[in-house]
């Protein structure tokens, strides 16, 4: 049983997401080195008896529930929040189009990653740099998919939301944020005007430095 938020995380991983978003509500939390960032398997093993699947993020609730999966974070905190900074409520113009976009960049863009960080765990060794490279234009194809919906200037049009929280994040990802800068303008810009919110900016440099 614990009484606060406590959040397994590795600097820069999925983990920066949800601390940027605990952030933004002021809600506090302890943090728990995941296991090194060099290597997945390690990590896997040091989450192995918090998250069946070895993944980071997990977060524990105060209460001591366990929640994997940053979108059910995501909405979760915003209920235990009450508040709809991150999270449009039932009512709002952008509701719909935040589910949309926040289950497809955890369903189709976030496990791109998961196949194309160690790409050994499912094709063999021969094919391995053939198959990661294809999964990375894959990739880009769904960032491209995402910039086509960007309203501007954040990801929903007038409202700062969690996507742009996720953007702040995951465009420091591959394919690099050369490449977002130029391929996907409004995606970065979004990301970079999350990343730049007083309560985020602490969260970033941790994380990215
Ligand atoms: N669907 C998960 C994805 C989490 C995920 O892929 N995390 C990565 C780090 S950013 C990870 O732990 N990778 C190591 C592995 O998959 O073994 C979520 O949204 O939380």
């Amino acid at each position: 049983m614990t009484a606060e938020f406590v959040l397994y995380e590795n600097p820069g991983w999925g983990s920066a997401i949800i601390e940027a978003q605990l952030a933004v509500y002021g809600m506090p939390v302890r943090l728990v080195p995941a296991g090194g960032t060099s290597d997945p398997d390690a990590v896997a093993r040091a989450m192995a008896g918090v998250n069946p699947l070895g993944q980071v993020p997990a977060l524990v609730l105060p209460g001591g529930a366990v929640m994997t999966e940053t979108a059910a974070m995501t909405l979760h905190m915003a209920d235990l929040a009450r508040s709809d900074v991150l999270v449009p409520g039932p009512e709002a113009a952008e509701r719909a189009a935040f589910l949309r976009w926040l289950v497809f960049l955890v369903a189709a863009v976030y496990p791109s990653f998961a196949y194309g960080d160690v790409p050994t765990r499912f094709v063999p060794e021969a094919g391995a740099e053939a198959f990661q490279a294809r999964v990375i234009e894959h990739r880009k194809a769904m960032w491209r998919v995402m910039e086509a919906a960007a309203v501007g200037p954040w990801f929903l049009g007038a409202r700062f939301s969690a996507i742009d929280v996720y953007l702040a994040v995951m465009t420091r990802w591959r394919p690099g944020q050369a490449w977002f800068q130029t391929e996907t303008p409004r995606l970065w810009a979004a990301g970079q005007a999350a990343g730049g919110r007083a309560e985020v900016v602490p969260v970033m440099a941790r994380n990215f430095g």
